[in-house]
């Protein structure tokens, strides 16, 4: 088979595969029945495979997608954004039920409070308390800072925070018969104004962008690859096998290269940060030196460093 499981996390909301062919790896919203929604769970638990895959040395390619289609109604998602049925005052909440009824409700029917953390499903026990989280803020700068290519493959709606998502993947490939671009942030009083909408309008330019929030127009794979922010769009059977390829592509190339140019790409819209991930990478190829190695040695040996050999290149 294609992928195998990567066994070692019990994921409810995600699922998390490695490439068999290539260096890739596969991390998959798996709420179809909800369009792929996501609930704070859902982003612990994409955190937690985007921190796995980026220790992966031998993976070039991270590949985000959603599973489906719906056992309800055959429909396929990428992901339709925030959990509307968990959202609370602040934020999205940790909530046990399936259906996402809040306990809370059940309990103020029955005149009991209860402490939300007993039926937090375990991930926010230790958490003082279940404040509203917009947490996939954080995914989002884990996309922009892994150092490999993530790639969106867009198997239908991709929505809201969903939509968000993709727009800071670095590279978008659409399902041609499914794949539906819309963002719906103002209809429930939601606003990216970070990654999902500034960012967006470097990639489609500030009238397109304007227009994606303001009109909330459903645009196909295709409307969305002539506007700049979709690179390709094939067949919905051929989606997989692209992605491999594109990640087979991708994993013959120079990692050290592929990360510098990935960072440099972020450069001008991470401020400060993005100088410090790019100068980061530069401090590694500096460590690999002779040069610094006998800094290292130098002061390891109690003697003054010897530059004397060092070129001042120019
Ligand atoms: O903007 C942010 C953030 C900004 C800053 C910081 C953090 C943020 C975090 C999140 C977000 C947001 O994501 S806000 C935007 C939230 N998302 C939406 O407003 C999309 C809501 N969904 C829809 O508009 C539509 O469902 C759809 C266009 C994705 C699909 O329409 P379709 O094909 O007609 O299916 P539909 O029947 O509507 O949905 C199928 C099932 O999935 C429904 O459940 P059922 O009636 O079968 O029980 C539907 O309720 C459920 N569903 C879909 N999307 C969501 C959802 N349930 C909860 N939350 C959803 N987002």
């Amino acid at each position: 088979d294609r992928w195998t499981a990567v066994e070692r996390f019990d994921f409810a909301d995600i699922t998390y595969h490695r490439s068999t062919e290539t260096g890739a790896v596969r991390i998959a919203f798996d709420r179809p029945e909800k369009r792929n929604a996501f609930r704070p769970e859902t982003v612990d638990e994409l955190s937690t495979a985007l921190d796995h895959a980026k220790r992966l040395t031998d993976v070039g390619c991270v590949i985000i997608t959603g599973n489906g289609p719906s056992p309800k109604d055959g429909g396929w998602a990428f992901c339709s954004g925030g959990d509307q049925s968990i959202r609370g005052e602040s934020g999205y909440e940790y909530r046990a039920d399936e259906d996402g009824e809040s306990p809370r409700d059940a309990d103020t029917a029955s005149g009991k409070q209860s402490d939300p953390r007993e039926t937090s499903g375990g991930v926010a026990d230790d958490a003082p308390e279940n404040v509203g989280r917009l947490h996939i803020l954080e995914v989002q700068r884990q996309i922009r800072h892994i150092p490999k290519p993530v790639v969106a493959v867009v198997p239908g709606w991709a929505v809201g925070g969903g939509h968000s998502l993709h727009v800071v993947c670095d590279l978008t490939l659409a399902s041609e018969e499914h794949a539906k671009f819309l963002q719906t942030d103002p209809d429930v009083g939601s606003f990216d104004g970070g990654f999902g909408s500034a960012y967006l309008a470097r990639q489609v330019g500030q009238k397109k962008a304007r227009e994606v929030f303001f009109l909330g127009k459903t645009y196909s794979g295709e409307e969305a690859a002539e506007m700049g922010m979709v690179n390709e769009v094939v067949p919905h059977e051929d989606l997989e096998d692209t992605a491999i390829e594109w990640a087979e592509r991708m994993n013959e190339k120079s990692p050290t290269a592929m990360r510098m140019l990935k960072y440099a790409f972020n450069l001008d819209s991470d401020g400060m940060v993005g100088q410090q991930v790019f100068a980061g990478e530069a401090t590694r190829l500096a460590y690999m030196t002779d040069e610094a190695q006998e800094g290292r040695d130098a002061f390891n040996e109690g003697r003054d460093p010897d530059f004397d050999d060092v070129p001042w290149h120019y």
